[in-house]
């Protein structure tokens, strides 16, 4: 690899060049403008009053009131604009440079013999210039009809915007398109539209002032992007999209792409197109109020789409999340909230503002809030995702499963079988035709402590882990990065100082899953930093011995679907759970019969038997329905079932003495 830092003028040069040409389209100074261009580094506090921002900043808007901060949400979006804001204002630090050691790049050698996966391959090719060397946050697509053409889009602070990495020898190299075409976008979405064999990337677009990107049938040519818009009507936020390529699908050829958007409530959206993106008028509003759009994804068989959403509790830490589904079986048209989870503690070491923290390295670094990746094939749909551990454990990762199209889920299982209290977060999973699926990860089991930026402290790796049978059982859980790599800093001012990017989305083409993540095992100027890095590993099967997704636990009673004849209505129902309660998650509220919650309970057998009293009895004449809500609490590993029966009351009739026999 040739790497050499260039002169610094030449570079500013550049960005000068870019910010006219930005300046005099209007660009630059557009309320929506972002994905471009360094803050001052010595920024300063600004809170509470007004200010008109200078001419080096194009990504904070003339005259923006620091105060509106909160108001319109700006701490807690993800996108680099919003970043520089936080940083203009002084609400948040930007990158800054670890003390410099020796200028020449490092990488370390392979520690450990392959297991997932076949030779990482960084994706950062080119020049790389100190300070703007972050490149992290991927979104990975192949190419179906030509698997051998693989592009991995990225945020790169190289210009502050989207970068991507294109292969066309099925992942074993890349180059980095340069110069980048993706001028004034960032947050990497990339999608093959296979109708039209034509790749789009769907990111937050200053150009639009809303979303949208730039489209290609040449990927690998940095001249053959052209720009399109998918949405102008304010600002949005962590956007992600899908494209339906299965000719089979009842809405081939459609492409999904759903954001955050801070102009309207905070809540998710989504436009599709379905004249292969010529159009996106297609608008659906998703919630009303502020869930995290935390990816989209469509059931690789029958073009069902699915979100999967976070509500994060507040943000803060130690905080919970939960969540949440929505799905659209008609190509968008209609969504409905199918699957609403139970709470769980959020992962992390602390806070920084908003969001949640993996590391208190300079006061808290890698934000993470919990969030995943979905994927579905055949109706079952799959979301991995991580909660914090035990004690001081910060992570770990777990899978759940529905069988019902995203109605109910099955217990959490956990993906990460170490025996540590060390971290794993960040999760991605992708899902192939043939019914296998990828989950990987961060995970620093292997280390005991981890320093930002520090090359001599290895902190973590991605491991892996494959079903081969859409998730019924899952393979052991192995390394899929070769490296045990240090922490990198985050040194580009520009960019919040705790930002190490927010997702990886994996996929799949044919049989292969393609996964990529953010690797610090690079160095410049003596210092570790971020490359986006990438591997993939076939969907055959693995180690011989799968370990069963567990089942959820579940509900029955012995009244159900029976005839009560008594001379009193019943006022204690008796209920067994497959598997022993949690008894700090259960209330008495938790059940009902006909919609009358109980007023008391007791356990028995070991917590596998509840009964719950009412007084007086709900029970009327006739049918009558007992009821507990999925989640309502936890037994076993997880969260119970929805539990719905019937039963009759009768009360006895008056009935002619019998006659004595003979
Ligand atoms: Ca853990
Ligand atoms: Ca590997
Ligand atoms: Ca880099």
């Amino acid at each position: 690899m040739n790497r050499k830092r260039t002169a610094q003028s030449a570079f500013f040069n550049l960005r000068f060049v870019i910010w006219l040409l930005m300046a005099l389209t209007g660009v630059a100074l557009a309320l929506l403008g972002f994905g471009t261009f360094a803050v001052p580094a010595a920024s300063m506090k600004q809170s509470g009053q007004r200010y008109t921002a200078n001419s080096i900043d194009p990504l904070v808007p003339a005259g923006f009131d620091c105060s509106k901060i909160h108001e319109l949400g700006i701490d807690k979006q993800e996108n680099l604009r919003a970043g520089a804001i936080m940083i203009f204002c002084g609400e948040a630090q930007g990158g800054s440079a670890s003390p410099a050691g020796t200028s020449s790049r490092f990488v370390q050698k392979l520690l450990q013999p392959l297991v997932y996966g076949t030779m990482d391959v960084d994706l950062i090719t080119g020049t790389e210039t100190f300070p703007h060397v972050t490149q992290s946050e991927t979104f990975t697509a192949g190419n179906p009809d030509n698997p051998l053409q693989i592009v991995v889009a990225y945020n790169d602070s190289r210009g502050n915007a989207l970068g991507a990495s294109v292969s066309t020898d099925g992942g074993n190299t890349f180059t980095r398109l340069t110069p980048s075409p993706f001028l004034n976008t960032g947050e990497p979405v990339i999608l093959y539209n296979k109708p039209s064999q034509t790749w789009f990337t769907a990111c937050l677009d200053g150009g639009c002032g809303g979303l949208g990107g730039y489209k290609s049938t040449t990927p690998w040519d940095p001249n053959s992007w052209t720009h399109y818009c998918i949405y102008t009507g304010g600002p949005a936020d962590r956007p992600s999209g899908w494209a339906d390529n299965n000719p089979s699908s009842p809405f081939y050829g459609r492409m999904y792409v759903s954001w955050n958007d801070f102009a309207r409530g905070q809540g998710i959206f989504v436009r599709f197109s379905t004249d292969n993106g010529v159009s996106w008028t297609n608008e659906r509003q998703i919630t009303a109020s502020f869930i995290r759009n935390v990816q989209i994804t469509g059931d690789l068989a029958t073009g069902d789409v699915y979100i999967a959403g976070m509500d994060e509790g507040g943000g803060g830490f130690p905080h919970n999340d939960s969540n949440l589904i929505f799905r659209s079986t008609d190509g968008g048209n209609t969504w409905t909230n199918t699957y609403t989870g139970p709470t769980f503690p959020g992962p992390g070491v602390g806070f920084v503002g908003y969001f949640a923290v993996m590391f208190p390295d300079g006061g808290g670094y890698w934000r993470h809030e919990g969030w995943g990746e979905p994927a579905a094939l055949n109706g079952v749909v799959h979301l991995v995702y991580a909660q914090h551990g035990n004690g001081s454990d910060p992570g770990d990762v777990y899978y759940i499963r529905s069988t019902d199209g995203g109605v109910t889920f099955g217990t959490p299982f956990k993906l990460n079988t170490d025996a540590t209290t060390r971290a794993q977060w960040q999760p991605s999973l992708s899902a192939a035709t043939d019914g296998s699926l990828f989950a990987t990860w961060y995970d620093e089991r292997e280390t005991d402590s981890c320093t930002k930026g520090n090359p001599a402290v290895p902190c973590y790796r991605k491991w892996g882990r494959k079903s081969t049978d859409n998730g019924v059982s899952w393979l052991a859980d192995m390394p899929f990065s070769d490296v045990v790599s240090p922490l990198p800093d985050q040194v580009d001012p520009g960019i919040v100082a705790i930002y190490a990017g927010d997702y990886d989305y994996g996929s799949s083409v044919l049989n292969q899953h393609l996964h990529a993540w953010v690797d610090g095992r690079v160095t410049i100027n003596g210092t570790s930093q971020q490359d986006a890095f990438f591997d993939r590993e076939p969907s055959g099967a693995g180690t011989p011995t799968p370990t069963p997704t567990p089942m959820s636990c579940s509900v029955t009673s012995q009244l159900c679907g029976r005839i009560l004849a008594a001379l009193n209505p019943p006022s204690v129902f008796v209920v067994d759970v497959t598997d022993p309660v949690d008894p700090a998650t259960l209330d008495s509220s938790d059940f009902t019969v006909n919609g009358i919650a109980a007023n008391s309970f007791s356990l028995s057998n070991g917590n596998t038997t509840i009964s719950f009293s009412f007084f007086p009895s709900p029970a009327l004449p006739g049918g009558n329905v007992m009821h507990i809500p999925a989640g309502a609490f936890n037994c076993g590993n997880g969260p119970v079932l929805e539990f719905t029966c019937a039963f009759r009351y009768f009360p006895p009739r008056p009935r002619p003495t019998p006659s004595p026999r003979p």
